[in-house]
């Protein structure tokens, strides 16, 4: 088997990828060691930045989400006895969507099977090979259990966290950072319409508490746990009763209906540099992890994905290796602006049980939602700052 690009994980990530060089001429197979099934059911993000939104739609994968994903114009910020309102528009002139990221993984892989490149799912035994010199390959197990070896001219390591393609990349050099929080997410998916019409991000001496939304008819609440918790601990009406607790504010109701799924997601920021080693480059978590807090996650594997896309044409097409040379720097950049901002959030609304912080906690919330520049500062960042180009 022979392609040019040989693309290990079909998250968000490896699948755009794919579309992306697809749309440029360069051939591309992907290769998931899970099912479809599997990877189509596996609820994570839910909010997409304005980059995301047009990098889905000009790669033609954007019909369905343009009908059914809601745009949102802010967030609400809470403390006790205030919500406030920020307004993205009229801060940064941008906004945001709802729409999972379940959805876009249906939307890219149905446009991969409707003719698009070889995507095989459930293989095995996945490594990437001779990655230091011009013709590495990824030997693999296939489905029926045949070994196969895949000759590529490139190969893309977008396989995740806990993916085989990071260890490679580390065992040429190269630096970590991490930094785990002393939090956990207790995240639902409930059949209820959202009790408010966009995101609400609480603080409260309970811990803090988030309230988000799939669709008109759906739920999506986080609760903040300690990361011991076991989900067995929490029936569905444990969970309401802290949600309605956190989210209280007079006037106004937390609509409750039918749990459909519940886990536990530990918190940790992890970056790892540089995100190459010669033929083999690194997008998305495979390369970096940011707390959910700010949404950044699958916003970041686009833009990685994005840069990456146009690095590997100008390599392929016209032989110039200046953009994959720059490619980690530049994605880097935008990491690590993501991975403090995201560090942020998760600081300023999470109890730490310290009081001296929840002091400074109330102080920092008092000032987003006083002053402009705070709120600006925190409106460019959550909606997404621009790629460099
Ligand atoms: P993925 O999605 O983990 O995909 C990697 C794929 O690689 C496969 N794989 C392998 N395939 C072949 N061989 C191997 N050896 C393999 N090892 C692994 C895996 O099965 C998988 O299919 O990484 P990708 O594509 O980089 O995408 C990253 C995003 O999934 C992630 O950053 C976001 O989900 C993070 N995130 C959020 N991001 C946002 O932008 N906005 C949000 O609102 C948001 N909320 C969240 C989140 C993540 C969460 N969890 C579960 C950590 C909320 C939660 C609760
Ligand atoms: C979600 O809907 O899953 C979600 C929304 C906003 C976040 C994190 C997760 O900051």
């Amino acid at each position: 088997m022979r392609t040019q690009v040989g693309i290990i994980g079909a998250g968000p990530a490896g699948l755009l990828l794919s579309r992306l060089l697809q749309l440029r001429g360069i051939d591309t197979v992907v290769l998931e060691n899970r099912s479809r099934e599997y990877v189509e059911a596996r609820i994570r993000a839910g909010i997409l930045e304005e980059h995301t939104v047009r990098t889905l739609v000009d790669a033609g994968v954007g019909d369905r989400l343009q009908r059914e994903g809601l745009p949102h114009d802010g967030i609400h910020l809470q403390h006790p006895g205030v919500r406030h309102h920020l307004d993205f528009p009229g801060l940064c002139g941008r906004k945001v969507w709802v729409y999972g990221q379940t959805e876009v993984t249906k939307d890219l892989i149905r446009a991969q099977l409707d003719g698009g490149p070889p995507l095989l799912f459930g293989v095995s035994d996945v490594s990437p090979e001779d990655v230091d010199g011009d013709a590495p390959r990824i030997r693999f197990t296939d489905a029926d259990g045949t070994p196969q070896a895949l000759e590529c001219d490139v190969v893309a390591g977008t396989d995740g966290f806990h993916g085989v393609s990071r260890p490679v990349v580390a065992g040429a050099g190269g630096r970590t950072w991490e930094r785990t929080y002393p939090y956990a997410w207790l995240g639902i998916l409930a059949d209820v319409a959202p009790s408010a019409d966009e995101l609400v991000y609480a603080w409260h001496p309970d811990g803090f508490a988030l309230l988000s939304m799939r669709s008109p008819t759906v739920s999506r609440l986080y609760l903040q746990v300690d990361p011991a918790e076991e989900i067995g601990n929490w029936s569905d009406d444990r969970i309401w009763d802290g949600l309605a607790t956190r989210f209280a504010l007079d006037g106004w109701e937390l609509r409750t209906g039918p749990v459909t799924e519940k886990s536990i997601l530990p918190m940790r920021s992890f970056v790892s540099a540089p995100m190459r080693r010669g033929r083999l480059f690194l997008a998305g978590d495979a390369a970096h992890i940011v707390p959910p807090t700010g949404a950044k996650g699958l916003n970041l594997a686009v833009a990685d994905v994005t840069l990456l896309a146009e690095a590997l044409a100008r390599l392929l097409h016209e032989g110039q290796p200046d953009l994959v040379d720059s490619y980690s720097d530049r994605a880097l950049a935008r990491v690590w602006r993501c991975t403090h901002f995201s560090w942020w959030m998760t600081s300023m609304l999470h109890r730490s049980g310290d009081d001296f912080d929840a002091e400074l906690q109330l102080s920092q919330l008092r000032r987003v939602c006083s002053s402009e520049a705070a709120a600006r500062e925190l409106a460019e960042n959550y909606t997404g700052l621009p790629l460099d180009r």
